[in-house]
Formats: C-alpha cells, structure tokens, sequence
C-alpha cells in the first residue's frame, strides 16, 4: 500500500491580526504528528507564515514548535515541500538547510502515483489586478529584496507584520472573499485555459484562497481548492487512488 500525500497551506502562522495563533500552531503540529507514520510527503502550498523575512544571519522570531516538527519529519525521511505564498516568499535558504524542506518558488507540474499533478500556491495565477501585480513584482525583484533587507529587522519585520496586518483587517470580516462562480474565480480560469495547452494535467490543487472547493473541469481534470489553516484546518489527502479535501478534527485519526 502506497504511504499517503498531504497537501494544505495558509496557516499564516504569526499573524498580527489572528488571535488564536498559538492553538492554531499547536494543532498544526499535532496534525503533522498524527500523519508522520503514513506520510511519504508533505505539499505546504503557500502562505504558512504571515510574513517571513529571512536575513543573512537572523530569521524571524517564533513557530519553533511548527519548523522543529518539520525537522523531525524530513529527518525521518519525509519529503516536505514549501511552496512560497505571497506573504513567505523571502527564504533564502534556512528553511533548505536548516528544516530540510524542499522551497518551490513557482507552480511545479509532477507525477505522483501515476496522476500528474499542477500544485500552486496561486496568487498571480488568473488574477488580472494591475496593483497587486506591480506589488507581486516588487516582492520578487532581488533588488527590492535586497534593499528590504538593508532595513534593520526592527524595522523590517514591523514593516511587513504589519502590512500582512493591514491587509487582512481590511476584510469585512478579516476573511476572504467569497467564492466568485466558476466563471469568475481566477484560478478557476487559469486551470481551464491551463488545460487547453496541457491536457496531461489530472489534478489542480491551489491554496491562497482560504476556500474549500473541488470541481471536475473536464472528464480528466480536476480542481481542488484546499480552505486553510486559519480557521477551517481542511487538508488533501491522495494515497494513489482517492484523493480528497479532510478537515482535522482533534482527537479523531483518519488517513
Ligand atoms: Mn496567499
């Protein structure tokens, strides 16, 4: 029997705005803990941090209890893959070398158990807002990179904690928008125009939206959007046959 494959993202571990931060690390944990004798390998599609910021010789404070449960993990032998989010995109390294993840700058295509899978974070992807495209264009130019980092941390990490702040206090609610309809939401649209230039592609799974849902776009594909790990903790599990969104409930054990 085939050892399972996990995928989940936007745990958005420090933020400023989310008041449960430390129970929602912990579960995260535990979570890792329950699944680390069935799991070959870990998808973190993007955004587990509110805002990471890595400097030569210092990283940001905090989530010892998530990167020292990652570490346990890739030491055992886990594949642990971190896709960088639009709010954790400035690694350069540690968490390479240090916690042993896997960093996947962009969308990758690959094959897994016989399926063949395009795994994104997803911002970008779809999304025609001029602004946030120059502000995505800044977060990944080196030379704003650089200069972001020629800041003091004090100043640095206020800077971008509290922008991540900002942007989620703005919401109604400090949640997302609401599910757009198949013919408006972006990723939506991205995966079906994706697939009429790559019809080898069986599964879309994204993360960014902090909504749950699973679409079959054509008899071959299929979408998944995975929720988060803020306040729905839902994860896709695909043990080489099924595959399907969880939601982790403590104390309960399923695959
Ligand atoms: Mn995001």
């Amino acid at each position: 029997m085939n050892k399972n494959i996990y995928f989940l993202s936007d745990a958005h571990l420090g933020s400023l705005a989310i008041e449960h931060g430390r129970t929602q690390e912990r579960r995260l944990v535990r979570f890792l803990d329950s699944i680390k004798t069935k799991a070959a390998a870990i998808y973190f599609l993007g955004d587990m941090f509110d805002f990471w910021n890595e400097y030569k010789y210092v990283v940001p404070k905090g989530f010892t209890r998530f990167l020292g449960k990652v570490s346990e993990l890739t030491d055992m032998g886990i594949e642990v893959h971190y896709f960088t989010g639009n709010h954790d995109l400035w690694t350069y390294g540690y968490l390479e070398k240090e916690c042993g993840m896997i960093v996947h700058r962009k969308p990758i295509t690959t094959e897994i158990y016989g399926k063949v899978f395009f795994l994104a974070h997803g911002d970008g992807l779809g999304d025609p807002d001029a602004k946030f495209k120059l502000l995505r264009k800044m977060f990944h130019n080196r030379t704003c990179q650089i200069l972001l980092n020629a800041i003091h941390p004090r100043w640095g990490m206020s800077l971008g904690l509290n922008w991540a702040k900002k942007s989620r206090l703005k919401r109604a609610d400090g949640k997302e928008p609401e599910y757009m309809g198949e013919d408006k939401e972006h990723l939506v649209l991205f995966a079906k125009d994706y697939i009429k230039t790559h019809p080898n592609i069986d599964v879309f799974i994204f993360g960014h939206r902090h909504i749950e849902k699973d679409l079959t776009l054509s008899r071959k594909a299929r979408l998944l959007i995975i929720g988060d790990w803020v306040w729905q903790f839902t994860y896709v599990v695909y043990d080489g046959e099924h595959l399907f969104v969880e939601e982790y409930v403590e104390g309960e054990s399923k695959p």
